[in-house]
């Protein structure tokens, strides 16, 4: 049976660690662990998840479930509520949900206080996994039987009906997700044809669509170091633009650095136009995936090709007349003597990046993408080098399995954003004396997720801000500082401080508070707004040349209202606490934040939310930025039209419920069926609820209270409705966590504000 494993890492030589592998989430194959129930509980749960997949394409977190269940066996629940139609709301019934999800909730919390989770979403990222682990020839050696069978269960449960993958898993089919996943099928061992017809599905769409030329840039890159697609085929990506001074707009040290990331390794395999062994299974596919035989494609005309499925940016000519000439005239010149000797410097600084970036992550690298690619590049470098065997026991950071199969990450997880939230869920039913043990678990996992020190060396040199008191997204081993993940961490930290050390363990030293407030005063652009993990350090026009067809406004790092917002509400919980630090910094701060938020307000009264979906998600955000620094409803216009905004959206059935196509399309989307979501009336709630409805009128309310009480499972969940997370407007990303904090956290403040009138 699998089995996950918190904070384990101890017995692995060639892991590093700066804090006792806190927060690390593996799952492991025991042949010995499982009783026959166990197993066929799990069968079962597989078989559900399989019959249902066209309609429910988000599986619910199960097996984890299952595990911490038979952990936490003794514990009785509290009989369901449920609310008729014509009844109204007593206090009593929030209080039993409340106390029925915080039991729940609970008993998901790992040893080390963080809440594991499922962070999948994205079919792009197994695909990079597998294709390096076949090239390094550490396939076998990485992944048991076991994960492999599990990998292909993922890929066959979220194949569409039309035979293709999606970007996401709840995306309609394009050529990215399906060639990819098709290639993925092939490497881990299933035939072309493999009896059910998925396979002979997978290929014909591939076919009817244009065949696998047609696929975006980011998957001809990944073909072409496979072997099934030319490097001539592929736009360039010169190495030698790390050697341009920083002060051009474009220069990489500028860029988001998701970006600068991922196309830094990229850069890599392409200035050494690396291919790997070409094996039978290449050669295969090299027939399988195009319309034409593969020397006669043209691969000039194929850089530019993009199937219309996958088209969310296209290129602008201007890119066409770049890429055009960078490969007519300019690789020529550095692939021959004596450009060549440039090139091979650039090589030499693009690895010295990668290195650094591996060292200072602890080998997790920053994201999903650019750690395969980082390990693919110290293999090429040398295939015995320590960093890639530093590189490989990290893998398994980002494997997670759920009933509908195993999957890689979008990130090593989410375990610092999820445990900060649910400490402040948890502090707003004011039931913490019941729970104080989850709090103070999840006290000592914030506190020792706090990143202690910068990155070594010259930042300016390496392109770093200053780390020193940040919170990462994930875990202090991963440490890339985040401007709205220090401001939670440090929000989360500051209600603790407000308990009794005695329920929730000793607060936070002030030293290291005040280098919290460093870092968020720090990320603050001179326009008043934050961006994700650095300034804003070059221009919106920069998008021009976004090469990757499937995603918007990656190349800069824009400023975000859930940022901003997040940093005064930071900023004014620490001010009340500690009135002399940084004072008038502070409040200049907080000022001028609020003043772009206003700004950057749509005329409809809502906020955009890039990381979540949507208006629902922004509009939370707006109006608790605007409230925390010192703006209410009588005063300020904007959050009374952010009110009118929110109550023109809620449903028939009390709830709110946000498609992810309006992060895509930037127009608000009802679910299919004008369904509610949990989630998105959680975010409502806490929004209205901020803005003072209650005292105006208190029935919206009490309607989506409601329906988050009847919502709620007979063991205290909440279910899994659609996915809610999202990254760069168009690919969706999964918060397992979601379902259990946000209606806990919008029936706390109903408790207490609402029905207690605080
Ligand atoms: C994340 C996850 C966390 C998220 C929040 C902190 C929630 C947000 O408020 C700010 C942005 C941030 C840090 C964020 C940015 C984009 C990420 C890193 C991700 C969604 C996780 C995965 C995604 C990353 C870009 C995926 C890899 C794919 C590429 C296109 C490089």
């Amino acid at each position: 049976m699998w089995n996950l494993k918190i904070a384990d890492g101890a017995r692995t030589p060639w892991l590093r660690t700066v804090n006792n592998h806190l927060g690390r989430q593996i799952w492991e194959f025991d042949p010995e662990l499982g009783s026959p129930q166990e197993l066929a509980e799990i069968e079962k749960v597989r078989e559900a998840f399989r019959d249902n997949r066209f309609t429910q394409k988000h599986s619910s977190d199960l097996l984890m479930r299952i595990q911490f269940k038979k952990e936490n066996q003794d514990s009785i629940v509290l009989p369901q509520v449920s609310i008729k139609d014509t009844e109204d709301i007593s206090e009593d019934n929030v209080t039993t949900t409340l106390r029925r999800a915080l039991k729940f909730h609970s008993t998901l919390q790992g040893s080390d206080g963080h809440w594991p989770g499922d962070y999948g979403g994205p079919m792009f990222l197994l695909p990079g996994l597998v294709i390096t682990l076949s090239i390094t020839g550490a396939l076998n050696a990485i992944l048991s039987k076991e994960h492999k069978r599990e990998m292909c269960r993922y890929l066959y449960n979220h194949q569409n009906s039309d035979g293709g993958w999606g970007l996401h898993i709840e995306g309609a089919s394009t050529m990215f997700g399906t060639a990819l996943s098709y290639v993925t099928l092939r490497l881990l061992g299933e035939g072309a044809t493999d009896g059910q017809g998925s396979m002979e599905k997978g290929r014909q769409w591939i076919l009817d669509h244009g065949g696998a030329t047609s696929i975006t840039s980011w998957g001809k890159m990944w073909l072409a170091v496979l072997g099934v697609f030319e490097w001539s085929g592929n736009n360039p990506l010169p190495p030698e633009i790390w050697l341009l001074p920083y002060i051009l707009p474009f220069h990489p040290g500028r860029m988001w650095c998701h970006c600068r990331m991922v196309y830094l390794p990229m850069s890599y395999l392409y200035g050494k136009r690396f291919v790997g062994p070409i094996t039978p299974t290449v050669l295969s596919l090299r027939k399988e995936i195009f319309n034409v035989p593969y020397h006669e494609i043209d691969w000039n005309q194929a850089r530019n090709l993009c199937a219309k499925e996958d088209l969310y940016y296209p290129h602008p000519l201007i890119q066409d007349i770049l890429w055009g000439t960078l490969h007519k005239v300019v690789e020529p010149f550095l692939m021959n003597w004596p450009g060549k000797k440039l090139r091979e410097k650039s090589l030499c600084t693009v690895m010295e990046h990668i290195h650094y970036e591996d060292e200072n992550t602890r080998y997790i690298c920053i994201g999903p993408v650019n750690k395969v690619l980082n390990m693919l590049c110290c293999w090429v470098e040398d295939p015995n080098s320590e960093a890639f065997k530093l590189h490989l026991p990290r893998l398994y950071d980002f494997l997670w399995i759920a009933e509908d199969g195993m999957k890689m990450q979008g990130y090593n997880g989410s375990q610092l954003w999820d445990a900060a939230f649910s400490v402040q869920a948890f502090i707003s039913t004011e039931l913490t004396d019941e729970y104080s043990l989850t709090l103070r678990k999840a006290h000592m996992f914030i506190k020792n997720s706090q990143v202690q020190d910068d990155c070594p060396g010259d930042l300016d040199f390496w392109y770093r801000h200053i780390s020193k008191g940040a919170w990462p997204f994930s875990t202090a081993d991963h440490g890339w500082p985040i401007s709205d993940c220090t401001a939670e961490g440090l929000k989360a930290a500051l209600l603790l401080s407000k308990l009794s050390p005695e329920l929730v363990g000793e607060p936070l030293d002030a030293k290291r508070l005040y280098d919290a407030v460093n870092v968020i005063l720090s990320l603050q652009n001179s326009d008043g707004g934050y961006a994700t993990y650095e300034l804003t350090r070059s221009y919106r026009w920069l998008e021009l040349i976004n090469p990757a067809e499937t995603f918007g406004d990656i190349v800069i790092d824009y400023p975000y209202v859930e940022c901003t917002s997040a940093a005064i509400q930071a900023l004014s919980t620490f001010k009340k606490l500690y009135p002399g630090h940084r004072r008038e910094e502070i409040n200049l701060s907080i000022e001028k934040a609020a003043v772009f938020i206003e700004k950057i307000q749509a005329p409809d009264g809502s906020w955009y939310g890039s990381w979540a979906v949507c208006f629902t998600y922004g509009t939370w955000f707006g109006i608790k930025g605007l409230v925390a620094a010192g703006r209410n409803f009588a005063t300020c216009s904007s959050i009374r039209k952010a009110c009118d905004f929110l109550l023109s959206k809620q449903t028939a059935s009390g709830g709110w419920g946000e498609s992810y196509l309006s992060c895509q399309n930037k127009v608000y989307t009802n679910l299919e069926g004008d369904r509610s979501h949990v989630v998105n009336t959680g975010w409502a709630m806490l929004a209205l609820i901020d803005a003072g409805q209650a005292e105006r009128d208190a029935k919206p309310l009490h309607r989506a209270a409601k329906l988050l009480i009847n919502s709620q499972e007979e063991n205290g969940d909440f279910p899994q409705q659609e996915i809610m997370g999202v990254f760069n407007r168009n690919c969706m990303i999964t918060y397992a966590a979601y379902r259990n904090i946000f209606p806990i956290w919008a029936l706390g403040e109903y408790r207490c504000r609402v029905l207690r009138g605080r």
